[in-house]
């Protein structure tokens, strides 16, 4: 069952979802009659809102603060999702007003994340530890010398040198010389379905541009080429690092933009700090609504609307239509909880009138209508008036 479903626009680094708020629902799993169907449309750049996914603020359900439930834009559900959870930190900020130094123990599909935020405004996450067993990512490769997933794949007739990690979502990270010349439509949809990557994988092509500096593109599992994918830089700092590639704290840059990520040492774990921002709100109403509103003001438009002259009708004529006539209704005034005479409304003409103009004039026109009355009353405004000093 549909709802009305107000949104969030949210982008870190070009990566864009909606946030939905549903840390009050009575049944939140069932919120905003979310399907996968309704997840690809929302998320449908042309016939819907626009974005890589949905994003669900939900109440907890392992002892967090929240939980967070991601849908990619073909209505798949991942684990995770790095870009997604810092625009999840940023709308808890601006619904709840928190400020810097704000942390937030949510609970995913991929266990634990903690997302921070920091003096300027950017989020920092605790992504947790990679996963690096072959059945954790999950993948068919094996351990290799670099202590995690490594193998070669044949692609379309190209062998590649891949390596694999997990950040609760499957990763494929594939060094390459020049990451401007891989053609990502060719080979990113054949590595996310290889045979290696039981549940399909996120892609990564990365270049080394210096030991702490990587550039990378990527495809992304259920979404297609995006403009930055947070997992995805952590999972290819990770895999980078144990290849000898780089540090252990580099820059990612993305098409969308950089991410500072630094795999600790000391906890095991990965750091990623990057941006999250607001790009608007808005509410789609719910169909059911909006097809009931529109038949009623169709049903408006056909009813044949009482004329004036009706309105004024001799004595001789019925004795109730006189009556109707003889009383002057004020619909004002008098109508105030609803129509007392639904069958001879005196302003229902009218308003048939503007639910036809509504439904048969475009926005600019209507905008053209409204300034020509304005300057025709005000231009009557000085006739009336010659005096008038506006
Ligand atoms: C890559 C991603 N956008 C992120 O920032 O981590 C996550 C989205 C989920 C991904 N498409 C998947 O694992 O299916």
């Amino acid at each position: 069952m549909f709802s009305n479903l107000p949104f969030s626009k949210y982008q870190g680094l070009g990566n864009d979802f909606l946030l939905l708020d549903a840390r009050t629902a009575p049944d939140p799993d069932q919120a905003f009659g979310l399907t996968p169907e309704r997840v690809a449309q929302l998320c449908d750049r042309r016939f819907g809102v626009g974005g890589d996914g949905v994003i669900l603020a939900l109440p907890p359900n392992a002892g967090g603060d929240w939980r967070m439930r991601i849908f990619n834009a073909d209505g798949t559900e991942p684990e995770m999702c790095g870009n997604g959870i810092r625009c999840l930190a940023r709308f808890l900020a601006d619904l709840d007003g928190d400020g810097p130094g704000r942390t937030w123990q949510i609970d995913t599909l991929a266990g634990r994340i903690v997302p921070e935020l920091l003096p300027d405004g950017t989020v920092r996450v605790d992504m947790g530890a990679p996963f690096l067993q072959p059945e954790q990512v999950p993948t068919t490769l094996e351990i290799g010398t670099a202590g995690l997933p490594q193998g070669e794949l044949e692609v379309d007739g190209e062998r590649f040198a891949v390596a694999a990690a997990g950040m609760g979502n499957p990763h494929v990270v594939i060094p390459v010389a020049m990451v401007e010349e891989i053609d990502l439509e060719r080979f990113g949809p054949l590595f996310e379905h290889h045979p290696a990557f039981p549940a399909r994988t996120n892609v990564h092509f990365v270049q080394v541009l210096s030991p702490d500096h990587l550039v990378m593109r990527v495809w992304e599992r259920g979404a297609g080429p995006t403009l930055a994918c947070g997992t995805g830089a952590c999972a290819t700092l990770v895999a980078m690092h144990s290849l000898g590639l780089c540090e252990r704290r580099a820059r990612l840059d993305l098409p969308g933009g950089p991410l500072q990520i630094h795999w600790d040492a000391e906890s095991g774990k990965v750091f990623m700090d990057g941006p999250a921002e607001h790009v608007f709100d808005g509410v789609i109403p719910d169909p059911a609504e909006v097809a009931e509103a529109r038949r009623q003001a169709a049903t408006a438009v056909m009813a044949p609307a009482p004329s004036p002259a009706s309105m004024q009708q001799a004595p001789s004529e019925s004795a109730s239509t006189a009556d109707a006539a003889a009383e002057a209704i004020d619909c004002a005034t008098v109508c105030t909880n609803g129509c007392i005479r639904p069958e001879r409304c005196p302003s229902a003409e009218a308003r048939a009138r503007v639910a036809a103009l509504l439904q048969g004039t475009s926005l600019d026109d209507l905008v053209n209508i409204a300034t020509n009355s304005l300057e025709s009353r005000t231009r009557a405004r000085f006739e009336r008036e010659p005096g008038l000093n506006l």
